[in-house]
């Protein structure tokens, strides 16, 4: 699926000591499609500008200067999960000491909390409970969408659509119809984590396999809804393990259109099970905002998610490949409960000031990328 290009101007000239990397260059100059070949060359050239390069390249034939960001609220329901993956520092037994659960009035609460930036999107991800009924689901969007209609509603990832549906005893397909007749506008893209059996045994071995990942993704954009995709990085997997993965969203967006954005998740180990792994350093950061640049043509965004790589590396990744640094948050407990030292939330000028110290122009969309204008009290979203 071709992407629109709005700017097709290389501001240098390519150069590279990487022979490797020649014909690479020849194919994102002419806008061809690589191949999983060239994707493990770009993860193996030491020449880290060229590799640089070339994504940026693509980023401004895409999006120019444009850089977005929006002004969100995160939403965790409840810690309790069933599925102790190792990867998580934030899923609770039933039963531990530190589980927590909301009840509906208090995120709907919650959910208030952040308006005071006139939060244009609430972005809800959490635990596998055990015994939560369906409904509960259902009646925490209904809920939040009778009390703040303008605000987009991004909930539940492919895994707990399938989870949802279990409990539901309903089909995949019948239980996104369910979330939309709720409020549900579209999805977040986590659990997404790395397809390969091999790696999801160990670090996820309890959740929805990499096909389901990818078959539930299909359904939700047949549905009509939009989704995200991530992939989790810088733990167990190898080079050909991330190659494989972008190369199957790929595919699936070949055929649905469906997915807006690629955000690599850099592993934070702390508090985890694979607490033993050493953390993800600055160059595997930019070089997978690159790669994935690359790889995904046939993606409109790559967000640099600050929360995950720290406010300064999503900078610099602005200048790499990356077109979105996501948004304020408000409240994040997944990374922070796995060590991560990022701040809980940043404010809307702090994105700004980020984006255009990098050279960029800052752009607020919306979760559908649209253009949010806003007054001192309230916004209006370009349709
Ligand atoms: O699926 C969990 C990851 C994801 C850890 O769609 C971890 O706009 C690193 O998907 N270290 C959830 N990562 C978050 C997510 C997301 C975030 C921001 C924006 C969007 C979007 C989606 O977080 C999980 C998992 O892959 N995760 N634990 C950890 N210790």
């Amino acid at each position: 699926m071709a992407l629109a290009a709005i700017s097709s101007k290389p501001r240098h000239s390519f150069q590279t000591d990487d022979k490797a990397l020649e014909p690479i260059a020849a194919k994102v100059q002419a806008g061809e499609r690589l191949s999983y070949e060239d994707g493990l060359a770009l993860y193996r050239t030491g020449d880290i500008l060229a590799l640089g390069w070339m994504a940026n390249l693509v980023r401004e034939r895409l999006h120019g200067d444009v850089t977005y960001f929006n002004v969100n609220r995160h939403i965790n329901p409840t810690n309790v999960c069933v599925a102790s993956c190792r990867l998580c520092a934030f899923g609770r037994k039933k039963g531990e000491a530190d589980t927590y659960t909301m009840a509906l009035e208090e995120a709907w609460q919650t959910a208030g909390e952040g308006l005071t930036e006139a939060v244009t999107e609430f972005h809800i991800v959490g635990g596998l409970h055990p015994d939560l009924p369906f409904e509960y689901f259902m009646d925490l969007v209904a809920g939040l969408k009778q009390r703040y209609p303008q605000v987009h509603v991004k909930a539940f990832t492919m895994v707990e659509i399938a989870f949802l549906a279990k409990i539901a005893k309903l089909s995949i397909a019948e239980t996104i119809d369910r979330m939309k007749a709720a409020g549900v506008d579209s999805c977040p893209g986590g659990g997404a984590e790395i397809f390969a059996d091999r790696v999801r045994h160990i670090i996820c071995d309890h959740k929805i396999d990499g096909s389901e990942w990818l078959e539930t993704a299909r359904l939700v954009h047949k549905a009509g809804l939009r989704s995200n995709a991530t992939m989790l990085y810088g733990h167990i997997e190898n080079e050909e393990d991330r190659v494989d993965h972008m190369l199957k969203l790929r595919a699936i967006q070949d055929e649905t259109g469906g997915f807006q954005t690629f955000i690599p998740l850099s592993f934070h180990p702390d508090h985890t099970a694979l607490q033993h792994l050493p953390k993800s350093t600055g160059m595997l950061d930019i070089r997978q905002i690159a790669v994935g640049r690359l790889l995904l043509d046939n993606f409109a965004h790559i967000k640099s998610y600050w929360q995950m790589v720290t406010p300064k590396m999503a900078q610099i990744a602005l200048r790499f490949g990356a077109d979105d640094i996501d948004g304020t948050v408000i409240e994040e407990k997944i990374y922070h409960d796995a060590g991560a030292s990022t701040p809980q939330g940043l404010r809307r000028r702090d994105l700004e000031r980020l984006i255009t110290e990098a050279g960029r122009v800052p752009f607020e969309r919306d979760t559908l990328y649209r253009q949010v204008t806003r007054s001192e009290t309230t916004f209006t979203v370009a349709v």
